[in-house]
C-alpha cells in the first residue's frame, strides 16, 4: 500500500483539490483516485476557519465512508464539531463559529445529513492509524513512542492537542512540549496540528501542516516515497499564526 498522507485542511478546498492534482489523482464521480491504488490518509481538522468546511466534510465521508478509497484520523477542531453536533455546550469560537454559520446557511434535511455523516466519520475514525505497510503512524498532534499501541484518556488528549502543559505564552498561545526531539522510534510518525511554515523534520517524525488556512501550503506526505509534496495556499498570509522552532 502506498499512501499520501494530507495535512490539516480547514476548509480549504480548492487547494485540497489542487494538491490532489498535483499528487495524481483524477476526480471521478464526486471523488478523487489515485491511478495507481494510493489512499489518502486525512490527518484531522478538516473544518474550520476556512472558506467551505461543510465541502471538505462531504468529500471527506465520501471517500472514506462510502467508498472506502480514503483513511481518516480526526484532530481537535473535528472533536470539537462532534462534541457541536452531539448538542453540547461548545464555545464557538477558534474556527467552529465558520463552520457554524455555514452548516446554518443549509436546509435542515442537509444540515441532517451532513451532521449524521460526520458523526458517522467521527464515530469511526481510530484516535490515530498504525500503517504497518509504509512503517508509519499517523496522528493528528502526533503521538509519544510510549503511547503507540494505546488509547487511553491520556493518549486521546496528546494525539488531539498534542504536548501541552495547560500554560500558555504572553499572547494566550498554548506552550507545548517539543516531544518529536525525544522520539526514537524506527517508524514515521506523521502529524500536524501546529502550523510551520515549512514541513518540520525531526527524526523519524514529520509536520506537515504548513497552515494552509493561514496563508502558506497545503502540504501531502508520501510514504513508502517519503516524498514531501506542497501547493500554495489561496488565503491571506498570517505570520503570527506560524510556530517557529529552534
Ligand atoms: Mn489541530
Amino acid at each position: 500500500m502506498k499512501i499520501d498522507v494530507i495535512g490539516d485542511i480547514h476548509g480549504c478546498l480548492e487547494e485540497l483539490h489542487d494538491l490532489f492534482y498535483t499528487l495524481g489523482y483524477q476526480k471521478e464521480t464526486n471523488i478523487f483516485i489515485h491511478p495507481e491504488g494510493r489512499i489518502p490518509v486525512f490527518l484531522g481538522d478538516i473544518t474550520d476557519r476556512g472558506p467551505k468546511s461543510i465541502e471538505v466534510i462531504k468529500l471527506v465521508c465520501e471517500m472514506v465512508l462510502q467508498r472506502k478509497k480514503a483513511k481518516y484520523v480526526p484532530g481537535n477542531h473535528c472533536n470539537k464539531l462532534y462534541r457541536y453536533f452531539l448538542g453540547n455546550r461548545v464555545q464557538q469560537k477558534h474556527g467552529l463559529e465558520t463552520t457554524v454559520v455555514e452548516y446554518k446557511t443549509l436546509a435542515q434535511s442537509e444540515q441532517e445529513i451532513v451532521k449524521q455523516q460526520f458523526m458517522r466519520l467521527y464515530e469511526s475514525a481510530p484516535l490515530y492509524l498504525e500503517i504497518p505497510e509504509v512503517n508509519a503512524i499517523v496522528a493528528h498532534a502526533g503521538i509519544k513512542e510510549s503511547f503507540i499501541g494505546r488509547t487511553d484518556k491520556k493518549v486521546k488528549s496528546f494525539v488531539l492537542y498534542g504536548d501541552v502543559s495547560g500554560k500558555f505564552d504572553e499572547d494566550g498561545r498554548p506552550i507545548r512540549g517539543d516531544w518529536a526531539k525525544y522520539y526514537q522510534g524506527a517508524r514515521w510518525i506523521v502529524y500536524g496540528h501546529t502550523p510551520v511554515l515549512e514541513p518540520r523534520l525531526v527524526k523519524k517524525t514529520i509536520n506537515i501542516d504548513t497552515g494552509c488556512v493561514f496563508g502558506k501550503d497545503l502540504t501531502a506526505f508520501r510514504l513508502p516515497e517519503e516524498q514531501i509534496v506542497s501547493v500554495p495556499s489561496k488565503q491571506p498570509f498570517l505570520e503570527e499564526k506560524f510556530t517557529h522552532f529552534e
